[in-house]
């Protein structure tokens, strides 16, 4: 028996305290279940999940939602096998109808779409990174991602006056655990490093886990970040990225930082603090229409310009940016486009390009673990999954510690 026989759900909350979705089908006597997180700082071009607005009360949204899982993609998927994840989500794309998935929810979709994948997984008896390497479907070696652990929070995901929004550090490491270790450490080092410089209660944490202490600039955060990996022993060995999240700094073609910027001054800003901290990464740079500044900084550094709020990990936008050459790797978040079938197809987009992948978290996620199976399972080196801190963070690489013991 590989059918679906029963698809239910239920509203629960995120890591902020906020409502949000997940769904459960039976097949063969099991539920598999799985949850949906959701953003702060989210992409214009996003698939739009049925929630509260701004007003982020107990309620109505989600409990639509849910409405929407039992009384209309249940009788759609109920009788069809689990193992068939592209009918199953292309049924409920073509049901939904509308281009943002407006109309049944990208919450309610992608919450069913990946309890199929998980029922799909375990009725080929495979771990689900092993079920997703399958479903990908492309030569690429099942791979433990590098984590890029976001360390100290800004923007919309904590309350200082910083404008960038996450800071990681990156240890580079053969091992999952060794980087873990090594994260971690330096962590609880940089906590430290907050404390004596701008008091105890500087060390609260963000959203994200990270630190968020009350600094101003961006060079104020990577000197905390460089000060604690060499006071921690890890200078050479632990690298510096950003995710600036420039859209929420952006008004009318200015980006409002401690003085007001144009694009091309922003991009003069980057080159200088890409040198001066040796810095690897740089995630949504440019606002989220700006393709050619994107593609300024693709050309005059040899950094990894990641695409977010700029892509939404929506295939027709991944295709202009590679025409546009505008970054050289994808953020991939599978609830700005609604289904893991479509998740894929960005994925196997972007390799062809040539591009890298990075799997990426919510700001409001939930305790599920699919990220850390997704990343191994295609391969692509890459995740953030916010600081090595707070439980919804933590359990995405508590799974992955388990992966690497499973594939030794
Ligand atoms: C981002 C994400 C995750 P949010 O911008 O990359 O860190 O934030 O989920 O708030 O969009
Ligand atoms: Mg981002």
């Amino acid at each position: 028996m590989r059918v679906i026989q029963s698809i239910r759900a239920r509203e629960i909350l995120d890591s902020r305290g906020n409502p949000t979705i997940e769904a459960e089908v039976l097949v063969n006597k099991v539920w598999y279940r799985a949850s949906v997180p959701s953003g702060a700082s989210t992409g214009r071009h996003e698939a739009l999940e049925l929630r509260d607005g701004g007003k982020r009360y107990w309620g109505k949204g989600v409990r639509k939602a849910v409405i929407q899982v039992e009384k209309i993609i249940a009788p759609l998927l109920i009788g069809k096998d689990c193992r068939r994840q592209a009918e199953i989500d292309y049924l409920m794309i073509k049901k939904d109808g509308t281009h943002t998935k407006s109309k049944l929810g990208a919450n309610a979709v992608l919450a069913v779409s990946l309890a199929c994948a998980r029922a799909g997984g375990a009725m080929h008896q495979q771990p689900l990174y092993s079920y997703i390497h399958q479903l990908l479907g492309i030569q690429k070696h099942l791979a433990l991602p590098q984590p890029y652990f976001n360390v100290i929070n800004g923007g919309k995901h904590a309350e200082n006056d910083l404008p960038f929004q996450e800071f990681f550090i990156v240890p580079r490491v053969k091992t999952f655990a060794e980087a873990l270790r090594m994260g971690s450490e330096t962590y609880q080092v940089l906590k430290k490093v907050i404390e004596k410089k701008y008091g105890k209660l500087a060390a609260n944490v963000g959203d994200e886990g990270g630190f968020a202490p009350p600094v101003k600039s961006a060079e104020e955060a990577l000197i905390l970040l460089r000060d604690s990996i060499k006071a921690a022993g890890y200078q050479g060995k632990i690298e510096i990225g950003m995710d600036c999240a420039a859209s929420e700094f952006y008004h009318k073609g200015y980006y409002s930082l401690l003085k007001k910027m144009t694009p091309p001054e922003l991009l003069n800003y980057y080159l200088k603090l890409i040198t001066t901290y040796s810095l690897v990464s740089l995630e949504d740079p440019f606002e989220q229409e700006d393709f050619s500044s994107f593609a300024k900084l693709t050309q005059k550094s040899s950094i990894q310009v990641v695409g977010d709020d700029l892509l939404c990990t929506n295939v027709e936008r991944i295709k202009r940016a590679i025409a546009a050459k505008s970054c050289t790797c994808l953020l991939l978040k599978v609830n700005q486009i609604g289904t893991l079938t479509e998740a894929l197809d960005a994925v196997r987009v972007a390799y062809q390009a040539g591009w890298k992948v990075m799997v990426s978290h919510r700001s409001g996620e939930t305790e599920d673990t699919f990220i850390a199976d997704l990343a191994v399972g295609i391969g692509c080196g890459m995740i953030k999954a916010g600081a090595p801190c707070r439980g919804e963070r933590t359990v995405k690489y508590n799974q992955l510690l388990r992966i690497e013991e499973e594939l030794k």
